[in-house]
């Protein structure tokens, strides 16, 4: 079989391009992002926010100007009733990433977990008709003072379900869309695979029953461009190869 180098080279670079579009972000260790996160601690138990909410300098509500607020309905596990959910999955951001919040009663609303993590936001969802409580249920958007290549957070009574994490330009145009499904509690973050810094805001959905999803500790930092992907790393290993087989012959 004869390989030669341009064309071992040629399906390698092809390789690389649909590796490197597979993400344009790449998950790393909360732990190594430096930087003070966004507690929420300000925030009183059991508070409902309508309008707008400023903390750490991070606008939060719903969704941004140009994104649709639908119902998904999706079956509770387990059970005939169905739970609703916010869905953002029409529309897109218009340029400029306005945020807006809720209707009255359905933006965002607090609770404390009574731990050192301590208070967490949530959005909160339509109301379901069999008068469950929407609390954790809606879309959570956040705006970014200013762009930034990397943020972390922490994700609190996510029981499995799907979560979706849409990362947006300021100019609304979408990074990328992180799944977050199957993820439990716990601290996640996510790096710009190139290092720049245009992560403006994010959207964040789900379709967990089990008392949704809430967020804490946000930290939005800038950090190192993070390794390649191990099926990158090999690729100068392999053309350095074909390079020697080459001038073996
Ligand atoms: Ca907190
Ligand atoms: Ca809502
Ligand atoms: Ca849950």
């Amino acid at each position: 079989m004869h390989f030669t180098t341009t064309a071992l080279s040629a399906l390698l670079l092809a390789l690389g391009v649909s590796a490197a579009q597979a993400g344009a972000t790449t998950e790393v260790g909360y732990a190594t992002l430096v930087g003070a996160p966004i507690t929420f601690s300000e925030l009183a138990d059991g508070a409902v926010i309508d309008g707008l909410l400023t903390s750490g300098g991070v606008q939060f509500g719903e969704r941004f100007d140009g994104q649709e607020l639908a119902v998904a309905k999706a079956p509770r596990p387990g059970a005939i009733a169905q739970d609703w959910f916010d869905d953002l999955s029409f529309g897109a951001p218009l340029a400029g990433l306005t945020l807006l919040p809720g209707a009255i009663g359905a933006n965002l609303g607090v609770y404390h977990y009574g731990d050192t993590d301590g208070a967490a936001i949530f959005g909160i969802g339509p109301q379901n008709s069999d008068g469950s409580d929407p609390s954790g249920f809606g879309a959570l958007s956040a705006r970014f003072a200013s762009p930034v290549s990397a943020l972390g957070f922490q994700l609190r009574d996510a029981d499995g379900g799907a979560i979706t994490l849409q990362l947006y330009r300021a100019d609304g145009s979408l990074i990328e869309t992180v799944d977050l499904s199957g993820r439990t509690d716990g601290r996640y973050a996510f790096a710009r695979n190139d290092g720049v810094a245009d992560i403006a805001g994010f959207s964040l959905t789900h379709r967990d029953s089990y008392y949704g999803v809430s967020l804490d500790n946000l930290l939005l930092t800038s950090a190192a461009v993070p390794e390649p992907a191990a099926g990158l790393l090999f690729i100068p290993g392999l053309l350095t190869l074909a390079a020697l087989r080459r001038r073996a012959r």
